[in-house]
C-alpha cells in the first residue's frame, strides 16, 4: 500500500460503514420475480462482506438493523463520501428517502464536513469516483436536478463531474461499471458500447457474467462476485489481486457489492499495519 500515506488513490481506503440487514431485507425493492430471498443466507453474505473489508485493513463500523427500511443495508445509495467530506444524497426511491437522516449522524461523526444535496434526486450507486472525473449517471433514480445539484456540491469541493446515460434497464450507473485501477474499468457490453466512459481502458466480461461488473477495489484487492471465473480471469490477466465474494442471495433485491458499504480514507487515521 506504498501510496497511501500521502496521496491516497481513489480506492485506497481506511474506513467503512456498513448496515446489518434487517429481517425486511428480503422485502427490499426488486426487479427480479424470481424466489424471495432466504435472510439467513443474506446475513451469512453481509458476515463474509465485512470480513473482507477487515481483511483489506479497513476500520469497519457496522450499524444495526433498521427494520423500517428494507433496503437500508445498502449504505451507498444515501450517502457520498471522501476524504473528510461527506455529501447527504436525495435517494430516487420513495421508500427509501428517509434513510438519510439514519445515516446523517454517523456521518457527522466522522466527517468534519458534512453537505446535502438538495435539489431532485441521486443514489450513491449512480456515482463512480474516478481519479480525475466524478461521472453521475441518470437513472430511473438519478435525476436531472439532482445530478446538478451534486454537480454544484462538487464543483465547491474542486471536483470535476460528468453526467452520463445509464444504459437502459440498468439499475445503477455501477451496477454496469466499476473501476479496478486508475486507467481502468471493468464494464458491461452495454456500457462499453455506449461510448460514455470511452477515456477508461474496458475491461468486458462475456454477457453472461454482467453482474460481475459491480466490483469493488479496495487498496490493492478487488472484490467481485464469486462464480464468475471468466471475469476473475479476465482481471487476474491484468495483473489485479481478486478476491470473490458470494452475492447472489443479495442480488435477489437487485444489490451487488458496491453498496454494502461507504468507503473512504481517513487521513487522521494511521497507516494500516
Ligand atoms: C434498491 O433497489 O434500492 C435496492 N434493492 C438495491 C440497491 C442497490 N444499490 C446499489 O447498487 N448501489
Amino acid at each position: 500500500m506504498g501510496a497511501m500515506a500521502s496521496h491516497p488513490r481513489v480506492f485506497d481506503f481506511s474506513s467503512a460503514i456498513v448496515r446489518r440487514p434487517g429481517r425486511s431485507v428480503v422485502h427490499g425493492l426488486t426487479s427480479h420475480s424470481g424466489p424471495a430471498p432466504v435472510f439467513e443466507r443474506i446475513e451469512a453474505e453481509h458476515d463474509a462482506y465485512i470480513s473482507a473489508l477487515r481483511s483489506a485493513h479497513l476500520d469497519v463500523t457496522v450499524l444495526p438493523p433498521l427494520e423500517r427500511f428494507p433496503d437500508s443495508v445498502f449504505v451507498e445509495d444515501p450517502a457520498l463520501v471522501f476524504p473528510q467530506v461527506a455529501i447527504l444524497l436525495r435517494p430516487g426511491a420513495p421508500t427509501r428517502r428517509a434513510e438519510i437522516e439514519e445515516i446523517a449522524p454517523e456521518l457527522s461523526k466522522r466527517f468534519s464536513s458534512v453537505l446535502r444535496l438538495t435539489e431532485g434526486f441521486a443514489d450513491g450507486g449512480d456515482i463512480l469516483v474516478t481519479p480525475d472525473c466524478v461521472f453521475i449517471g441518470l437513472s430511473a433514480r438519478t435525476d436531472v436536478a439532482g445530478a446538478a445539484d451534486l454537480q454544484r456540491l462538487l464543483d465547491s469541493l474542486g471536483l470535476v463531474s460528468r453526467v452520463v446515460n445509464v444504459p437502459a434497464g440498468t439499475l445503477h450507473l455501477k451496477s454496469d461499471c466499476s473501476l479496478v485501477d486508475e486507467q481502468t474499468l471493468l464494464a458491461t457490453e452495454a456500457l462499453a458500447g455506449s461510448g460514455l466512459l470511452a477515456r477508461f481502458r474496458l475491461l468486458v466480461p462475456p454477457a453472461a457474467e454482467n453482474h460481475a461488473c459491480n466490483a469493488i477495489r479496495v487498496n490493492d484487492t478487488v472484490f467481485m462476485r464469486a462464480g464468475c471465473p471468466r471475469t476473475a480471469e479476465i482481471l487476474q490477466k491484468h495483473g489485479l489481486d481478486v478476491v470473490p465474494l458470494a452475492a447472489s442471495e443479495i442480488a435477489k433485491v437487485d444489490a451487488g457489492l458496491s453498496c454494502m458499504s461507504l468507503r473512504w480514507f481517513d487521513p487522521r487515521r494511521s497507516v494500516p499495519l
